[in-house]
């Protein structure tokens, strides 16, 4: 554990507390709840992906794979409006479907997509699993309720989408500072936690920041939707540079944004985790 309590600091009554980073080489019940009770900011394992299962990802991203814009979604006057804060995405995430009815096309092909990127990554990783399902296994083995595929309507969703950023468009992403929150109308959640399993990292620049401020509520994230995230819960950034291979585990109802950079490739496999006292945690993107 990297502990960066600035405990030199005395008197007590000046004490600046900086967060702490877990950096662990496996995942336990102790540093889960840590992260669950907002204690820690960060959940990093180093080499966490099998350098052969990147290096057949990247591979197949560079040579063979369709990307799209990932969108992020705001609401303008209760209406989803899909921003592009310059990163793509190799599958379809949830957010496609949000504003859409129940059975509409959009989520029709959530739905058959997730099955065949399911299938599609799995054949690429074998014999290894793909990063994501070692994650979840490990929660399995190491949390009492376990971790599971999410369904919140009823169908298996998609777990492991993967993000890529390039040097052009980058930098979009690193002034607008977002939260990421599952509308309670899908599924009523305590916490959301993304995992991202990073298979290619610039040379330099990429950084993950997250702020040191409270998660925010639903209430919140209402208030805030569609709008600029309040200058008063952006004070304390946190920069996390991420490395090839690593597991980066972040709370992502807490503001965070990504930094530019100039040359290689940002790539991670990615999947929201959702978590309820009592109830195993969920996976999906
Ligand atoms: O790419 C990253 O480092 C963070 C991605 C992100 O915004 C998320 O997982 O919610
Ligand atoms: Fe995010």
């Amino acid at each position: 554990m990297t502990d960066l309590n600035n405990s030199e600091l005395t008197p007590a009554a000046l004490q600046i507390k900086t967060p702490a980073i877990l950096e662990l080489t496996q995942l336990d019940a102790a540093s889960l709840k840590k992260l669950i009770t907002g204690e820690v900011l960060a959940i990093r394992i180093a080499d966490f992906a099998n350098e052969q299962t990147s290096a057949v990802l990247n591979k197949y991203i560079d040579e063979t794979a369709i990307l799209q814009e990932y969108n992020h979604e705001t609401y303008e006057s209760g209406k989803v409006v899909q921003q592009f804060y310059g990163v793509h995405r190799w599958g379809t995430p949830f957010n496609s479907t949000y504003g859409k009815s129940a059975g509409s096309d959009a989520q029709q092909q959530y739905y058959a997509d997730a099955a065949h990127m399911r299938g599609l990554i799995d054949s690429l990783c074998a014999p290894q699993k793909p990063p994501i399902h070692l994650l979840m296994e490990h929660l399995q083995q190491v949390w009492p309720e376990g971790a599971t595929t999410a369904a919140f309507q009823g169908q298996p969703m998609f777990c492991g989408i993967i993000r890529a950023m390039f040097p052009e468009t980058a930098h979009l992403s690193e002034t607008v500072p977002h939260v990421d929150c599952l509308p309670i109308s899908i599924a009523k959640l305590e916490h959301q936690f993304s995992a991202n399993i990073y298979i290619d990292t610039p040379p330099s620049g990429g950084e993950l920041i997250i702020w040191d401020t409270e998660a925010f509520a639903y209430e919140d994230v209402e208030r805030f939707e569609g709008a600029l995230l309040p200058e008063d819960r952006l004070q304390k950034p946190l920069h996390i540079q991420p490395r090839k291979n690593e597991l980066i585990i972040i709370n992502t109802r807490r503001p965070h944004a990504i930094c530019g950079f100039d040359s290689g490739k940002r790539i991670s496999i990615q999947s929201f985790i959702g978590y309820t006292t009592g109830e195993p945690f969920y996976f999906w993107c």
